[in-house]
């Protein structure tokens, strides 16, 4: 019955075995995982398009070669995200139609524009810092398939995220102009890096069934915090000045604490009024319109050698 099907679910989460594909789950387990997957996965596809920005201008061939592969990366764990959620049996159309529509989100971050290149610093340095401590405790998520997925995207994302501090580091160290272009693209990109994390604990209305459910085992301000803690000594490194007059470091708690979001700016960029939504939106529904030859294509020859077979 429902009833038993639930609790022998609900103990093998309790004793850390995965849940599959095949096996049996509450709805709203399934429901939340594709949200959470499939919003994972258009957050890496919208996410390749701000840095992808400045690949024809990346100031040597070192650092074009290294934001290619960057942005290739970020194509890559799209796509095996979107595989992910398919396990639980939406069809990647399905989960396209969502982000073009408007009724997926992505994450908030990539709906800011990236203006110098030392934008390219900050994003690897903070942005995939941040995507780093959200995404390792995933890596033991209760679903399989989003687990294993995260293993590989996690090694990923760590040279992304060095790569970024690297950048800065030259830019921080270089002349009072770089130096001012590193000061700067951190002043931009450090509020919205934090809002990354989500609401407040308070407001983040699906975290209490994620954590029961051991999606999720952190709440967006335990690693909010965490990620403040470990970035301020980084910036201080870089000679970099935290843009925050408020952040102080509380010698009883041996956390900083820091001054308050602007969560009005965070919820208007999450309702699709941030000041590129609607240009990454566009961006995306015109590659895929463009790319249907390529997947007729496909589909075409998938056929024929499926007749050949039967042939
Ligand atoms: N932006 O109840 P909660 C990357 C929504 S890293 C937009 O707390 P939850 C790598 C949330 O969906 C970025 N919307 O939700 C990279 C919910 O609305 P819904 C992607 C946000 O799920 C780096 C509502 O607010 N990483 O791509 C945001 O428990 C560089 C209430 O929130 C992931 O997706 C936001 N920031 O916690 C690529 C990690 N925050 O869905 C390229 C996996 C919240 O009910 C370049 N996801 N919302 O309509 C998660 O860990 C979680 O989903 C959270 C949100 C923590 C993002």
């Amino acid at each position: 019955t429902e009833i038993n099907l639930e609790q022998h679910f609900q103990n093998k989460i309790d004793n850390e075995i995965r849940i599959e594909p095949k096996d049996w789950m509450p709805e709203a387990y399934r429901k939340t995982l594709i949200r959470q997957i499939s919003q994972h996965a258009h957050s890496e596809i919208v996410g390749m398009l701000p840095e992808a920005n400045w690949i024809t201008r990346a100031p040597s061939l070192k650092r074009k070669k290294i934001l290619l592969a960057k942005v290739q990366d970020e194509g890559g764990h799209g796509l095996y995200l979107y595989c992910a959620a398919e396990t639980l049996g939406v069809t990647r159309d399905e989960t396209l139609r969502d982000l073009h529509s408007g009724k997926a989100k992505y994450s908030s971050i990539f709906n800011y524009p990236t203006l110098t290149w030392a934008d390219m610093g900050a994003v690897g340095w903070l942005v995939d810092g941040a995507a780093i401590l959200n995404q390792v405790p995933l890596c033991r998520a209760s679903y399989g398939p989003y687990a294993r997925a995260m293993v590989r995207i996690c090694k990923e994302e760590s040279f992304h995220q060095r790569q970024g501090y690297e950048l800065m580091m030259k830019l921080a160290q270089g002349s009072p102009e770089q130096k001012e272009m590193a000061q700067d693209a951190f002043n931009r990109w450090w509020w919205p890096t934090l809002m990354m994390f989500g609401p407040r604990d308070a407001e983040s209305g699906n975290t209490e069934a994620s954590m029961n459910w051991r999606i999720k085992r952190f709440s967006n301000d335990e690693l909010r915090q965490r990620f403040v803690d470990m970035t301020v000594p980084q910036a201080e490194y870089l000679g970099l000045t935290i843009p925050d007059p408020e952040l102080k470091f509380n010698e009883e708690t041996g956390h900083y604490e820091f001054g308050e979001i602007d969560w009005e700016e965070f919820w208007n960029v999450v309702k699709g009024n941030g000041m590129c939504n609607k240009e990454r939106i566009d961006v995306r529904r015109t590659a895929f319109d463009e790319g249907a030859w390529v997947r007729d294509a496909a589909t075409a020859y998938h056929e024929k050698r499926k007749q050949k077979e039967q042939q």
